[in-house]
């Protein structure tokens, strides 16, 4: 009983609470291990089922390398099979987690030892309020965005409410007060439909930050001061809690995967890392031409292709979805995977030169903690926003060009090109010359392959 007493004095009790999808629980795994570190109680609150493998297979490797975190899982009502403006399984998921988030109020009480305080996922905020003020407890956002798309979303339910607000129409940008103006061509397409799931529940969650305690940025004052100094200073709204930058989040202690053992084998700086975060696909044609943009690039590459927006649906290997010729004929140069690869340890391997990424805020903190350039190809929501971040911090390039996920077919000339680009500010700046030859003597080999049947 003392024991007890003593711990409800001196040792902080956290509750975590992620909403939906990979992209907003890794910040709070890294949160988690961070604050064990900083000897807090940390009770990881899990909405269940998750929408994803990847997701469920996270917390579970998670929890068995972090023993002494504990973990609640929070059965959520039933997503809706679709909505009239998205059928997107992670929206649907979002909103599924607001719809339930009654059911914590029991979940939070009964902990033990009580808690000190909660840090939730923004797209839950508007729900819970009600809740942690019964609980008497105080509540921080942990954001998974840059801070400049996070001033947007703050700010969104003041332009949504203003009559002169078009987003896709013929004004060139739009105005965040302290922000530089956002081009309209970087606001999420969802957001011109005010009725759209996504900006509900952007515009419903958002109205409720300045009720928070404080929300914790994934982000750091070199990366974003202009747009922190705005947050804080009351340009965008005057009523905000401290945006306090926490970034970039450390990765946990995880364990290493077998793909890290080809890139042992590979020179310094030698090999492009391509992959677009854990949900998005491209079409079966922009693969095609991605494939052979890199193949022309000349560059080693590693590359993780999603077939399908939901792991569960991925099926096919990986002959299937880039064709069996092309996956033979570059087999020696390339590692291609459609598994679930540790991203952050394969950044940090001393053969990777650059990143081709869709700027996932989670993709962005980690080369830049690891220093990779990268060539930004941003493909839907936050990710035009995040991109001008990563481009005005000379951390990489972006060929606004390319327009969002199948606008426009990007072809493999452009993206060859733009990969040579960023390659060639690798550590290593490799263009091997043997590569080279190789890569001439094994295009000749498919060639033949093509046309055996229909050529002597
Ligand atoms: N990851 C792996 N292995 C994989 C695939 C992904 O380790 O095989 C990790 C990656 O390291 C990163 C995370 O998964 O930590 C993916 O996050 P992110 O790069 O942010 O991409 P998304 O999964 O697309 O993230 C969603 C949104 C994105 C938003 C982000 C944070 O799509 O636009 O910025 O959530 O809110």
């Amino acid at each position: 009983m003392s024991n007890l007493r003593l711990l409800q004095t001196t040792t902080p009790h956290i509750a975590l609470i992620p909403s939906a999808g990979i992209g907003h629980l890794i910040p709070y795994l890294r949160l988690a291990e961070t604050l064990a570190l900083e000897k807090c109680i940390v009770t990881i609150i899990t909405p269940k089922p998750t929408v994803s493998f990847a997701e469920s297979n996270l917390i579970s490797r998670f929890l068995s390398t972090h023993p002494d975190m504990k973990q609640l899982e929070f059965q959520i009502l039933p997503p809706s099979q679709s909505n009239s403006t998205t059928n997107d399984p992670f929206f649907l998921q979002y909103d599924a987690v607001n719809r339930s988030a009654h059911l914590l109020g029991p979940l939070l009480s009964s902990v033990s030892p009580p808690l000190s305080a909660i840090v939730s996922d923004l797209l839950v905020s508007t729900s819970l309020v009600s809740i942690v003020a019964d609980l008497n407890l105080p509540n921080y956002i942990l954001a998974t965005t840059s801070a400049r798309f996070l001033s947007l979303m703050v700010y969104l339910p003041t332009l949504l409410a203003e009559p002169n607000t078009k987003f896709g129409g013929d004004s060139d940008s739009v105005t965040v007060p302290g922000l530089a103006s956002i081009p309209q061509s970087s606001i999420p397409p969802p957001f011109a439909n005010p009725n759209h799931l996504f900006t509900e529940l952007i515009r419903s969650n958002s109205r409720m930050i300045p009720q928070a305690k404080g929300v914790l940025v994934n982000t750091f004052d070199l990366f974003e001061p202009e747009t922190l100094s705005a947050l804080n200073s009351g340009s965008v709204l005057t009523s905000l809690p401290p945006f306090i930058p926490i970034g970039p989040l450390v990765p946990y202690e995880s364990e290493d995967c077998l793909s890290l053992i080809w890139l042992d084998e590979q020179p310094e700086g030698s090999v492009v890392y391509v992959a677009f975060g854990s949900r998005t696909t491209m079409s079966k044609d922009q693969i095609r031409e991605l494939g052979e943009g890199l193949e022309k690039s000349g560059y080693r590459f590693f590359w993780v292709i999603k077939g399908s927006i939901v792991d569960k649906d991925d099926k096919g290997d990986i002959g299937e979805v880039v064709g069996k010729l092309y996956a033979e004929r570059n087999k020696n140069k390339a590692m291609m995977i459609k598994e679930w690869v540790n991203q952050e340890k394969v950044l940090a391997h001393p053969a990777i030169g650059g990143f081709v990424n869709h700027c996932g805020w989670n993709s962005v903190t980690e080369a830049a903690l690891h220093g990779i350039p990268m060539l930004a190809w941003p493909l839907h929501g936050d990710q035009r926003v995040n991109a001008e971040v990563v481009e005005k911090a000379g951390l990489g390039i972006w060929e606004r060009g390319w327009g969002w996920n199948g606008e426009k077919l990007v072809k493999a000339e452009e993206i060859g090109k733009k990969v040579k680009e960023i390659m060639s500010n690798a550590k290593g700046n490799i263009a091997d010359k043997n590569d080279e030859e190789e890569i001439g003597a094994v295009l000749g080999k498919s060639y033949m392959g093509r046309n055996k049947k229909k050529a002597m």
